[in-house]
């Protein structure tokens, strides 16, 4: 490989480690990536929590290929193009019943960016203009632009980038590793800290609030499972109040979970969802917002030529992305993919990381449908640098994993078999075994 590096700033990467020794891979399909050497590694994480079917799948293919010769640009404004509309009649078919109109993004980001902007708008048009106020939550995670880290709980991604929006709080994440440690499926303990957003709402009044977001499962700080009852006080303190509630699905959605949504799988509905991976498995770029059908026609209301809400994309709705999206949800309903992470499977992807309990370091082991986390104690002075270390090891022997602070995520494509399962957990075992 003589290829120059210098140019190319990559993103989330240390990027000096990373050109001293790259990380490449050239083609992918199943389960495995191959380097350009020819390596083959398995897919522990889906890509990044977004292959949902597997690579190089035919039907997403073939999709995108024709779409390209057929229609590759329309613009969305004032316009539009037939896939757009069957994607999301088809797509609306499979949130929960009131969730029954979606907006295109490009991204998570710009799907959250969507949505915070629809929850003070939405008050706005309704007279309730002061509700401006946005809820975030600790260790989450919403992208990466302005709203997102706003509301977002992650310091490294909030300290550099000054003042952020005006009038964001928080609430307290809900990690308990003291009660909950080594839980399977949802912690016990816990529900109380929904109440968090009472203290909130005594301090700035619940008539100030447009809206909460939350990860109904955080996914990039390190898989944080809600305990039982979380979400449903969460609800129920919103709807006392009339905050609307966002729940970003970008990783819960489409099938991660063992059911198509986080919302349908926990049984509690939120006022807007954000998706984006997962709905093209990753193949071409793009985010939603669903939203209650009340909330859209609260917009409704002024005269018939104005345009209703000032947002969009010039790639909102992008006709190679809907191609991709229609061949996705078709893999998914022919392979029944999105519900495969329940069942006998999750059982045993659920024994096989729990099997890691005891290994050194290990001081927590959490799993939902087809996500795992593994929690590292840190090297005293270097967060992260455990971790880090296990991922090398890891890729070096043939399989791809994630981690994030201390903590090794595990989100495999969901036709992985119980052979895959073997491989990832077995190799993941094998590095702990090793590492300082
Ligand atoms: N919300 C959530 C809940 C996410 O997980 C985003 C928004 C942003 O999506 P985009 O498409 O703008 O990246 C995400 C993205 C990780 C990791 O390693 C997770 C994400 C992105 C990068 C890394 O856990 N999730
Ligand atoms: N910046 C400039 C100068 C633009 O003209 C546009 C869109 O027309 C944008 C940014 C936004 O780009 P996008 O719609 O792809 O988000």
């Amino acid at each position: 490989m003589h290829q120059d590096l210098d140019a190319y700033w990559m993103p989330f990467t240390a990027n000096r480690q990373f050109k001293k020794s790259p990380r490449l891979l050239a083609r992918a399909e199943g389960m495995y990536f191959w380097t350009p050497e020819g390596r083959q590694v398995l897919d522990g994480v889906a890509g990044l929590w977004c292959v949902n079917a597997g690579h190089a799948r035919p039907r997403i293919v073939e999709a995108i290929r024709q779409q390209a010769g057929e229609l590759d640009y329309a613009p969305p404004f004032q316009m539009g193009h037939p896939k757009a509309f069957e994607l999301a009649e088809r797509l609306v078919e499979l949130t929960p019943p009131e969730l029954s109109k979606v907006f295109y993004t490009n991204s998570g980001s710009e799907s959250v960016e969507t949505a915070l902007k629809m929850a003070i708008a939405y008050h706005r048009v309704r007279g309730e203009g002061q509700r401006t106020r946005l809820i975030g939550r600790e260790r989450g995670y919403h992208g990466v632009n302005f709203g997102g880290i706003s509301v977002g709980g992650m310091v490294a991604n909030r300290k550099m980038f000054g003042t952020l929006l005006a009038g964001v709080d928080h609430i307290r994440h809900t990690h308990d590793l003291q009660r909950n440690a080594f839980s399977r499926g949802q912690p016990e303990h816990g529900a109380e800290f929904a109440d968090d957003l009472e203290r909130l709402i005594a301090l700035h009044d619940a008539s100030t609030i447009a809206a909460v977001i939350v990860e109904p499962v955080a996914g990039s700080t390190g898989v944080l499972i809600p305990p039982q009852g979380y979400l449903q006080r969460l609800r129920e303190i919103c709807d006392q109040h009339g905050i609307l509630l966002i729940f970003d699905e970008v990783i819960t959605g489409f099938g991660r979970l063992g059911s198509p949504f986080a919302a349908t799988h926990f049984g509690v509905t939120p006022d807007l969802m954000t998706v984006a991976k997962g709905i093209t498995n990753g193949c071409v770029p793009m985010g939603a917002v669903f939203v209650k059908r009340q909330i859209h026609d609260a917009f409704m209301n002024g005269p018939e030529h104005l345009i209703e809400f000032f947002h969009g994309y010039t790639y909102s709705a992008h006709p190679l992305a809907c191609a991709a999206a229609l061949g996705t949800l078709d893999t998914y309903q022919d392979e029944a993919l999105l519900t495969r992470g329940r069942g006998e499977l999750a059982q045993y992807f659920a024994d096989a990381v729990h099997s890691l309990k005891g290994l050194p370091h290990v001081i927590d082991v959490r799993n939902i449908g087809l996500v795992g986390g593994i929690e590292l104690a840190s090297i005293a002075g270097a967060p992260g640098k455990r971790a880090f270390s296990i991922f090398l090891d890891c890729w070096e022997r043939g399989v791809l994993i994630r981690t994030t602070g201390d903590t090794i995520a595990l989100s495999p494509p969901l036709i992985i078999e119980k052979s895959h399962i073997d491989q990832i957990v077995g190799t993941l075992a094998d590095a702990l075994k090793r590492v300082e």
